[in-house]
């Protein structure tokens, strides 16, 4: 039998000193997704124990971008904690980090309550108050970035930072599956997509994720709940001395330098 707490408390260790581990699979083929939201759950939980509060939801692999890049097809959920919010301009430190990684993504504030299990992308758009562009780093803590869904999912989908922009737009002045992003490290364009690669529509993912969260047993997303729907393109690999920065169509821009 695994031991879920035991294997959350090597996630968290990885985490905490910047080294890698194997994934869980590698020796433990039997190791499903289910498993998989188990440890999350007690990863989650020692976070709290910690003193860590959650700040948004995360979906991920929403993307065909991702999908190819990471070799999985299904979305997956997680969470960001209030320790992971870096101001935009603001800085990283590569020490803190396995191997970083930076993704576009679009994030929604809510408005009111947004529950499963039939959620539509209509219903989350009346609901939501704010969107706004937002970057996320991810990290895995499994050895060279390579995982099977069920780990990744054990791993909190991979979550280390996100940098949310200055600015915040009303849903509906914005076809919100037609804004193009580039992303560019030190002035070099190193990825670009437009928001529908995230499912049709960015919306559509908080409504997959409500409807997860619903089928789990998790409740609803409530009034205020920030959500991150997921990198529009691929992952682009974030070394000391970079600096990034994403352009989001009519949105402005999201930044940070890596020292
Ligand atoms: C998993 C996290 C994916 C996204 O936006 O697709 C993710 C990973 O790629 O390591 O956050
Ligand atoms: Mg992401």
């Amino acid at each position: 039998m695994l031991d879920c707490r035991e294997l959350a408390k090597r996630l968290l260790k990885a985490e905490e000193n910047h080294k890698a581990v194997s994934c869980i699979t590698e020796k433990n083929p039997e190791f499903d997704i289910a498993m998989g939201y188990q440890v999350q759950n007690e990863l989650v939980q020692l976070k709290k124990d910690q003193g860590h509060k959650i700040l948004a939801y995360k979906m991920g692999i929403t993307s065909q971008a991702k999908m190819k890049q990471m070799n999985i097809n299904e979305p997956i959920y997680g969470y960001i904690f209030d320790y992971m919010n870096v101001p935009d301009e603001g800085e990283l430190v590569i020490e803190d980090f396995i191997h970083p990684k930076v993704e576009a993504e679009i994030a929604f504030i809510l408005g009111e309550d947004v529950e499963g299990p039939n959620m539509t992308m209509e219903e989350v758009l009346s609901k939501t108050e704010w969107v706004l562009p937002a970057l996320e780093i991810i990290d895995s803590r499994y050895t060279d970035f390579v995982f099977k869904l069920p780990d990744v999912v054990a791993d909190n989908t991979s979550a280390a930072r996100v940098v949310f922009g200055k600015r915040r737009f009303r849903p509906n002045e914005y076809e919100l599956d037609a804004i193009g992003v580039t992303m560019f490290t030190n002035g070099e364009l190193r990825a670009d997509g437009v928001s529908a690669a995230v499912l049709g529509n960015p919306a559509n993912s908080v409504a997959v994720l409500a409807n997860m969260l619903s089928h789990d047993g998790k409740g609803k997303i409530a009034k205020g709940s920030i959500i991150l729907s997921g990198g529009i393109t691929e992952a682009i690999m974030v070394n000391k001395g970079d600096s990034v920065t994403a352009n989001y169509d009519g949105m402005g821009s999201v930044s940070f330098q890596v020292r």
